[in-house]
């Protein structure tokens, strides 16, 4: 693959949801969402590779091998389709690459090896397909990895349709006015057992990549133990010009108590711990605020880290909220224990690789969710200033190419 025909395919879907704050606002079952999956049908469509949109909303585009070469269905789960693909969605004015670059690349990496089979006679012997899971960011309803996790059963449909955005719009809402069914939502065991293996290509997020050499290729190890939680502090709105200091009970002392907490634990236990969104009710300069509710993401090398910063964390806001006479609620909106990739298929894909660096990450991926149930595999592109989940994201476009010959590669070692 060289760094024009990358560019050329992924500068197809780059205006797409771009915000004029260079950032990207994809929220699944959005108009940028919709244009996307038109782009992803037109491109399956292009391949002569069947597209089908499952009971979540997730789509696949798959390439069958000829009747002649299918092997026995019944046959044990290792002859099962080879999945790869991401997801389309971004967080609120998010980089370019997270998510989508492992759709563009699955399709450029289809192409290259359709190359390689007609030039080499060889022949195609399981299924291959992509998929563009949805709402992985949790960028609108909240809950990462909505998509592949309703797939896999470990979100309640019920939650599920009843999530809302930051309009009050309900993910049930937001699917029938897409044309989809929400009543449909659900685990999809059938599908599941289609597929044998799951290959994730990422664009990577962080830098160790950029100090290892001339690696633009990564596979990655594990994923850290992480999770989001809901902290509402209520207190007592009232008047900014007229209510004395001793007599407030201002919610807003307790959470900008809350954000620094989560840093000095997270420093202190060896972990990361970030407050990125706040919501204050009535949100009006000259009134106390009565609540305000905030978001924690927590993450750690491992769960004894994470279980640190949490305690930590809770203890100290509640002890806060105390000498502030406000209320305060710390509820657990999603948590996803650590997850430690296949390792005979990991070491597999770095040896195919060449040796490519194996390195963990911090951040939640689909994979991280199907590696509970079939084998599963990441390939990280190299990020050479690491920034992820704001418009400074960046991969270049040789190091994107790098990533399809990759992909490509591992495609041809599991699937033909
Ligand atoms: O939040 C994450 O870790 C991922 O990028 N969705
Ligand atoms: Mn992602
Ligand atoms: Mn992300
Ligand atoms: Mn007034």
């Amino acid at each position: 693959m060289d760094a024009t025909g990358f560019r050329r395919l992924w500068d197809e879907i780059d205006p797409i949801g771009r915000a004029d704050t260079g950032g990207y606002v994809r929220f699944s079952w959005s108009d940028a969402d919709l244009a996307l999956r038109a782009w992803f049908d037109a491109q399956a469509a292009e391949r002569g590779m069947r597209v089908e949109t499952d009971r979540n909303g997730n789509r696949f585009a798959w390439w069958d091998p000829e009747p002649e070469q299918v092997v026995d269905p019944a046959a044990p789960r290792r002859h099962g389709a080879v999945l790869t693909g991401s997801h389309f969605d971004s967080v609120p004015h998010g980089g370019a690459y997270d998510g989508p670059l492992g759709i563009v690349s699955a399709f450029l990496a289809v192409d290259e090896l359709r190359r390689d089979l007609r030039a080499t006679g060889a022949t195609l012997k399981r299924p291959i397909a992509i998929a563009a899971f949805t709402e992985e960011e949790g960028g609108r309803f909240g809950i990462p990895c909505l998509g592949s996790r309703l797939m896999t059963g470990a979100v309640d449909a019920d939650r599920a349709r009843g999530l809302t955005d930051r309009d009050g719009t309900t993910l049930a809402d937001a699917m029938r006015a897409a044309g989809a069914d929400p009543d449909a939502l659900g685990p999809d065991p059938e599908r599941l057992q289609r597929i044998g293996a799951f290959v994730e290509l990422h664009v990577e997020q962080g830098r160790a990549l950029d100090g290892e050499g001339d690696a633009a290729v990564g596979v990655a190890s594990a994923i850290w133990p992480h999770g989001r939680w809901r902290v509402v502090v209520t207190g007592a709105g009232d008047h900014a010009g007229t209510t004395r200091l001793p007599d407030r009970h201002d919610p807003m002392l307790t959470f900008a108590f809350a954000v620094l907490a989560a840093r000095k634990e997270a420093r202190l236990a060896g972990g990361l711990a970030t407050i990125g969104r706040v919501e204050a009710v009535p949100n009006a300069t000259n009134a106390i605020a009565s609540q305000v509710t905030a978001w924690l993401d927590a993450r750690a090398p491992d769960e004894g880290v994470l279980g640190e910063i949490l305690s930590g964390f809770k203890s100290k806001v509640h002890e806060r909220a105390a000498r502030d006479g406000t209320h305060v609620r710390i509820s657990r909106e999603s948590e996803t224990p650590v997850v430690e990739f296949d390792l005979e298929l990991r070491d597999r894909i770095a040896a195919l690789l060449g040796g490519a660096p194996v390195l963990p990450t911090g951040a939640g991926h689909d994979a991280g969710v199907l590696a509970a149930h079939v084998p599963t595999a990441m390939l990280f592109v190299r990020n050479p200033t690491g920034v992820s989940h704001a418009p400074g994201e960046h991969a270049s476009d040789e190091d994107c190419a790098a990533g399809v010959d990759a992909l490509a590669a591992v495609l041809r070692d599991l699937a033909c």
